[in-house]
């Protein structure tokens, strides 16, 4: 975990930026990632629809000019994000990645949808079902009960409970794509 939020990018361009860009533009050759592009760079074929929806949505949030494609500052900020980045800005990505129809909370039709196609990806057994885990973030976190989660409800509730923070960096992370990019970087070396 840094504890240098502004120098991640620069540091991971300064460190990394080879290998990052031998990476990105082999699979992009354009130097702009189309969606399929980007599956392809994360290794992930023959997703089911909900797992297809999530890694649009993660698509969406990498975009951040909102132009449909994925151009290389979009993609080393994101990747150093997932990285690099210090829990508070994780933490905000996962709001605006799990905020699905941006309204500004998270509802907890789509707090399932996004925990259900996580472990579609991550294809880690678990003990809880996704409605029951849910159920459990909603009555830990949702502190004025309107069942929507707000960005400081999100923000404040995660931060303070050590087992849901544990949970949401560790099955929630998108770690294992990243696992399989590394994986791809080191055996082309
Ligand atoms: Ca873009
Ligand atoms: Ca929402
Ligand atoms: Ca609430």
């Amino acid at each position: 975990m840094g504890n240098t939020p502004g120098s991640t990018v620069e540091e991971l361009q300064a460190c990394e930026n080879h290998q990052w860009y031998r990476k990105f533009m082999t699979e992009c050759p354009s130097g702009l990632l189309t969606f399929y592009e980007f599956k392809q760079i994360f290794g992930l074929r023959n997703l089911s629809n909900t797992s297809n929806a999530y890694v649009m949505t993660m698509f969406t949030t990498f975009d951040i000019n909102n132009d449909g494609f994925i151009d290389f500052i979009e993609y080393v900020a994101a990747l150093s994000l997932v990285l690099k980045g210090g829990v508070k800005q994780k933490l905000r990505w996962y709001f605006k990645l799990y905020d699905i129809d941006g309204s500004g909370s998270i509802d907890r039709e789509e707090l399932l949808q996004i925990i259900k196609s996580i472990r579609a990806i991550n294809g880690v057994p678990c003990e809880m079902s996704a409605e029951d885990f849910a159920n459990m973030v909603f009555d830990k976190i949702d502190i004025n009960g309107d069942g929507e989660l707000s960005y400081e409800e999100f923000m404040e509730g995660i931060q303070n409970d050590e087992m849901l923070l544990m949970t949401l960096t560790q099955s929630m992370d998108i770690t294992h794509i990243v696992e399989i990019i590394q994986g791809e970087i080191r055996a082309n070396n």
